[in-house]
């Protein structure tokens, strides 16, 4: 079967809820795919920063394999001999005191704003029901039906009625406008360090450190949705690392699975995790010992060969080479560590720049039509982020 023929599937058998780019995926391995055809690919978007560690890391895929040879699933209401050690693992990376497994990252905010409306009923004397969490604007957390209620982007949001309250949203970036709307009933204020979706958008500096102080102030809980700046993509582990900005809550989700499955959490310490008691919240899957393994497996890779480093060290030179490339077109070129983005012109279509770049080579994907992200793997050296650059400045250099 060919490309074409793949694609033809999903598009016979499948929900149309994507628009994904015309290429097919059928094998991997670092910072390569390859499709049927055998044409090799840069995957700059690694999986939106799910495969941070690189396409099949041969430690990962041993971990899976080991695993797989003992048990994979024991559901909660048995101890299993992995789940403790990944989440000792987790809470020393993260220096948190507790942690909470689950498995996709919608599942990780919908368990911190649960954490957050209890802790606000049971510590803080909010009467239940009365809850409110403030969120931002343009924010991104995932499409279950609580988390799209605190989104504005109608794409994610319309016909999908009737919405959950107990949010309130406010612009991005004002730290005014975060502290006017509390109120005694405020849990908690849920926000991304670095806005994904939204087109890589660096809050400004000192942003999350207002924020810190005032929720401290208000006795008010910070959630930062790490679940695609997290695990070594900015620079640091985690993207509140920039400013020292520690969050009470911390979602987490992607690279935790080492780009082999879902794997999510929440980290808090125990005056917040403890809220939750037998019965009060779980998942059959979440801490499964197949997951566990993966998961301790993913951190010591980014540990080992500190990508935090190579994200911090590779993400400059791509937004000063990338910068560089002559193209009327590009207004900015913005990021952190190696999430990074290049803006074109308001009502500039990006879609088409995509496929010249696949056509190219290298796999990106646009965002609100105009922005297009750049996220290679992790575990990319220099040589080849500098021929990437070489491929995207071919191909910018063609844009009239
Ligand atoms: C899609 C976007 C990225 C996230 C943050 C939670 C989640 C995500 C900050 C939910 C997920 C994904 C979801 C995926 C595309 C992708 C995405 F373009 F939609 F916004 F990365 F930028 N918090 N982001 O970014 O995690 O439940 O999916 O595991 O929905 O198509 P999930």
């Amino acid at each position: 079967m060919k490309s074409e023929d793949f694609i033809k599937l999903d598009e016979t058998y499948g929900a149309h809820n994507y628009h994904p780019l015309p290429v097919v995926i059928s094998r991997a391995e670092g910072v390569k795919v390859w499709d049927p055809e055998g044409r090799e690919y840069f995957d700059f978007l690694s999986a939106y920063s799910a495969v941070n560690q690189g396409h099949r890391h041969p430690k990962i895929i041993k971990a899976v394999m080991d695993q797989c040879q003992k048990v994979t699933l024991t559901s909660r209401a048995f101890h299993n001999d992995k789940m403790g050690l990944f989440l000792k693992k987790l809470c020393e990376f993260t220096g948190f005191e507790a942690a909470l497994p689950m498995n996709t990252g919608a599942e990780a905010v919908e368990t911190a704003l649960k954490a957050a409306r209890r802790w606000g009923a049971e510590k803080k004397g909010v009467p239940n029901g009365k809850q409110e969490i403030i969120c931002v604007e343009d924010n991104f957390h995932g499409r279950t039906i609580a988390v799209i209620t605190m989104s504005n982007d109608p794409d994610s949001l319309v016909n999908y009625g009737p919405y959950v309250p107990g949010f309130v949203r406010v612009a991005y970036g004002d730290t005014d406008a975060i502290e006017k709307a509390i109120t005694p009933n405020t849990v908690a204020v849920i926000l991304e360090p670095i806005q994904g979706e939204a087109g890589v958008r660096v809050p400004p500096e000192g942003y999350l450190t207002k924020i810190r102080s005032i929720c401290t102030k208000h006795n008010v809980l910070m959630i930062l949705d790490e679940v695609q700046t997290g695990f070594c993509r900015t620079g640091k582990r985690f993207a509140w690392q920039h400013e020292n900005a520690r969050p009470d809550i911390m979602c987490l989700g992607k690279a935790l699975g080492g780009g082999v499955m879902p794997v999510s959490a929440i980290v808090a310490d125990h005056k917040v995790m403890d809220v939750f008691t037998p019965g009060t919240h779980g998942s059959t899957f979440g801490g499964n010992p197949l997951a566990s393994a993966v998961a301790i497996a993913a951190l010591e890779v980014l540990e080992e060969e500190k990508l935090d480093e190579n994200a911090e060290r590779l993400g400059k030179i791509f937004r000063e080479e990338v910068s560089k490339i002559p193209c009327k077109k590009v207004v900015e070129v913005r990021g952190k560590g190696l999430l990074n983005a290049v803006v074109f012109e308001k009502g500039f279509e990006a879609w088409n720049v995509c496929v010249a770049l696949k056509d190219a080579g290298l796999l990106a994907k646009q965002t609100h039509g105009n922005i297009i992200r750049f996220a290679p793997p992790l575990v990319i050296t220099e040589k080849e982020l500098r021929e990437a650059i070489a491929i995207i400045a071919k191909v910018f250099s063609t844009i009239k």
